[in-house]
């Protein structure tokens, strides 16, 4: 049958006369049926990649495209008068990642499908998501973001659980959500719920009762873990979704034959960083439950465990106390307590044992000793675990460390969110890129073609003028499309330092208002959801908030430079600024952004990076060379070295530069205060100027200056359009598809 015939029986009418609601659920029917068509036959071997995120984004038109649907579903709705982007808006988010972690794991099912490879997710199912940001009085203020409608992308499943916790039982629920390769067929992701669950509870903002632990479970990622109440909590939702997680998996391997010693055969699981890591200890739990002596279980479980570390940021590698433990899940205590002990009794080192003399236990320990291979997320990061973080392990087990540098799914990083960069990607160097990423390479053949170097720049253009009027409906702010984009979007942490991008942009302001002005206009753009908990990250926003205000307010500098702060930054409007930036914003502290995932997604949509050599922007910079990248900072190197040597010390910085003090001095000027509150603005400045953990003011000038350097050279539109075609070209290498066929040749050898 065909799209436009099959569109009406669902209907029941003609499209032209349906709603967009109406012809929204009409086609996730459709999808769902085709996705379900193409599940995959069950194979001996199984990935399980385990997450507490998965930002997989909106997926109607992500399904269509894999389906290869996409280009016929908008022709027959255009032929109707109907337009697809508008079928899109209808669609909720699904609100389950907080940043870079959540969104790698939903580009990895994606590849993982595509690749043909038999791989499902494990998550939860969380009701109100990570949270809705809101702008009020120029702060964010969080509200529930709920977005599991009567028709979803959920299937509820027979599949459901017992899972105990210290005196109490939850069943536990498994909804599915089907996951369709490009052009190939579909995995699963399970997301496991308690039936208990109620919305309700919750008020004024994201408030709730947090020992409400049947009522409250699933409702929220990272739920505020400020208290105690909200560290236990935390630790309900790990253990729930690993000992669901942790059934299931032995169940699918007993239907196939599976002995549970030979459980390495058929299943191999991913930790995806240590929210997860109680899997080990529960596997190993059951496993004994069903007759395994423990040292076969912990062998077993040894062999079927690896772990994927994303930071070295302590406050992001998991400790609990011990006591936590014995009071939410004392089954698993005993177990743990073993595995601390076999450690000690091996190694003397007290930096690498279970629980520590605090009686803390750290999840990565057990995840590097009980696992069979432990990587790093970019070349940089991976060096920084084996050489510094994780040395002592490094040494005890060389061979389980390896470097699996991050990728992004081009599905829809390029086919979906820049369609008319794809057109011209096809109509150039032909379509085998969409599965073959290296071809991007061919595009620079043309890098001396003219017509090719218009068209992108044509390309940008437009994608900034939807950009502008998407701004304009949503916020209501009016920015000129002829302006730089300079765009920073990631989650708000001090180590990623948007507080250094607003520092610049008090410098550029002061210098317009000096009559210093900027050869073309400046559009800093910034989108970011601070933790509700993180106090600075939060006054980080309401600077940019009042920054927004002050400048866009001032007649004599607003046609030269611009701030708009992004409400609610998310996969869908990830979508939207990436295709439209120029500059690429990757500045964080050498050393600490283990890759970054949103420095590839820029340069695949032609923007140049202006970043510092961390993470993948490492690797970006050795693809693309000097002339296509601007790079800027202290190295990883000096900044380990100034922390082991503790002799950073901010307050030199703002005293012996006067760009630095004025920069620094405005945050609490009688401009921002008069649109600001004076106690989060001092709190800033003093956080600069006593702490600065993250070293902003030790990189400001080498930053302003290679900015400048950037934007003289966008001046020169015939080079920059050679620096965005050399960006997309060499982007192939940060194919999901890549990182994925290195998962699977080096560490689960499907
Ligand atoms: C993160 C890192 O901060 C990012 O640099 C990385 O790209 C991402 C995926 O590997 O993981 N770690 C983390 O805790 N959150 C992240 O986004």
């Amino acid at each position: 049958m065909s799209i436009q015939d099959s569109l009406q029986q669902k209907l029941g009418r003609v499209i032209a006369e349906a709603s967009n609601e109406e012809i929204y659920s009409a086609l996730l029917k459709i999808v769902q049926e085709m996705a379900k068509g193409k599940e995959r036959p069950e194979k001996k071997k199984k990935l399980y990649y385990i997450s507490a995120e998965f930002l997989i984004g909106k997926l109607l038109s992500n399904n269509m495209i894999n389906l290869g649907i996409y280009n016929e579903v908008r022709d027959v709705l255009a032929a109707n008068g109907k337009d697809i982007c508008e079928i899109e808006e209808v669609e909720p988010e699904p609100s389950l990642g907080n940043g870079g972690l959540g969104r790698l794991a939903a580009c990895f099912l994606d590849s993982i499908s595509t690749l043909g490879l038999s791989g499902d997710g494990i998550g939860l199912n969380y009701h109100l998501g990570l949270f809705k940001q809101e702008f009020e009085n120029e702060l964010q203020k969080e509200t529930p973001n709920p977005w599991i409608e009567n028709e979803s992308w959920l299937v509820k499943t027979d599949v459901s659980y017992p899972v105990s916790f210290k005196g109490m039982t939850l069943n536990s629920r498994m909804y599915d959500i089907e996951v369709t390769g490009y052009n190939n067929m579909t995995n699963k992701l399970h997301l496991f719920d308690v039936e208990t669950v109620d919305e309700d509870i919750v008020e004024n903002g994201i408030d709730f009762d947090k020992e409400d632990i049947e009522k409250n479970l699933t409702l929220f990622l990272y739920p505020d873990d400020s208290d105690e109440k909200g560290r236990l909590l935390r630790i309900y939702q790990q253990y729930f979704m690993v000992s669901n997680g942790a059934r299931l998996i032995l169940d699918e391997c007993t239907a196939k034959g599976c002995s549970l010693y030979d459980l390495p055969d058929y299943a191999v699981i991913q930790i995806n960083d240590t929210h997860p890591t109680m899997v080990i200890p529960e596997l190993i739990r059951l496993l004994m439950e069903r007759g395994m002596e423990m040292d076969d279980a912990i062998g077993v479980v040894s062999r079927t465990c690896a772990y994927t570390n994303h930071t070295i940021l302590a406050e992001a590698l998991e400790k609990w106390p011990l006591g936590y433990l014995k009071k939410v899940v004392p089954q698993l205590v005993p177990i743990i307590e073993v595995l601390d002990d076999k450690v000690r009794r091996k190694y003397a080192d007290e930096s690498v044992a279970v629980i520590d003399r605090n009686d803390t236990v750290h999840m990565a320990h057990i995840d590097i000793h009980y696992g069979f291979s432990v990587n790093g997320v970019a070349a940089l990061h991976t060096e920084i675990l084996k050489q510094n973080e994780l040395n002592n392990f490094y040494k005890i087990y060389p061979e389980k460390f390896n470097n699996k540098t991050n990728g992004i799914t081009f599905r829809r990083w390029l086919l979906h969110c820049n369609p008319l960069l794809t057109e011209m990607l096809d109509f150039i160097i032909g379509k085998g890129y969409r599965s073959d990423a290296k071809q991007l390479e061919r595009l620079l053949n043309f890098r001396g073609d003219q017509n090719v170097l218009s068209r992108l720049q044509e390309i940008k253009k437009a994608n900034k003028e939807k950009l502008c009027e998407y701004l304009m409906e949503t916020q209501g702010i009016k920015l000129n499309s002829d302006s730089i984009f300079d765009i920073q979007v990631k989650r708000l942490h001090e180590y990623k330092r948007q507080q250094m991008n607003a520092l610049y942009v008090i410098h550029k302001y002061l210098e317009i208002k000096a009559g210093k002005l900027p050869a073309t206009p400046i559009t800093v753009i910034f989108g970011a959801k601070a933790a509700p908990a993180y106090i600075i990250a939060k006054d980080i926003i309401h600077l940019i908030l009042c920054l927004q205000e002050v400048i866009n307010n001032d007649p004599e500098v607003s046609p030269y430079l611009k701030v708009v702060m992004v409400e609610n930054y998310n996969v869908t409007k990830a979508e939207k600024l990436i295709p439209a930036c120029d500059i690429s914003e990757q500045i964080s502290l050498a050393s600490k952004e283990a890759s970054g995932t949103g420095n590839m997604k820029f340069m695949l949509n032609g923007a140049v990076t202006l970043g510092t050599d961390d993470g993948a922007n490492v690797e970006i910079h050795e693809l693309v060379g000097d002339e296509n990248i601007f790079v800027f900072g202290a190295s990883s190197d000096e900044v380990i070295e100034h922390y082991a040597k503790a002799d950073y010390i901010s307050r030199e910085y703002y005293e012996k530069d006067a760009d630095i003090k004025a920069a620094v001095d405005f945050i609490t000027s009688e401009k921002v205060l008069a649109v600001g509150n004076a106690e989060n603005l001092t709190r800033l400045q003093n956080e600069l100027l006593k702490k600065d953990w993250f070293m902003t003011l030790l990189d400001f000038k080498a930053y302003a200056k290679k900015k400048e350097e950037a934007f003289k050279a966008y001046e020169n539109k015939n080079e920059w359009a050679k620096k965005m075609l050399v960006n997309i070209a060499k982007a192939g290498y940060f194919s999901s598809d890549r990182t994925i066929e290195e998962y699977n040749r080096d560490i689960w050898k499907l």
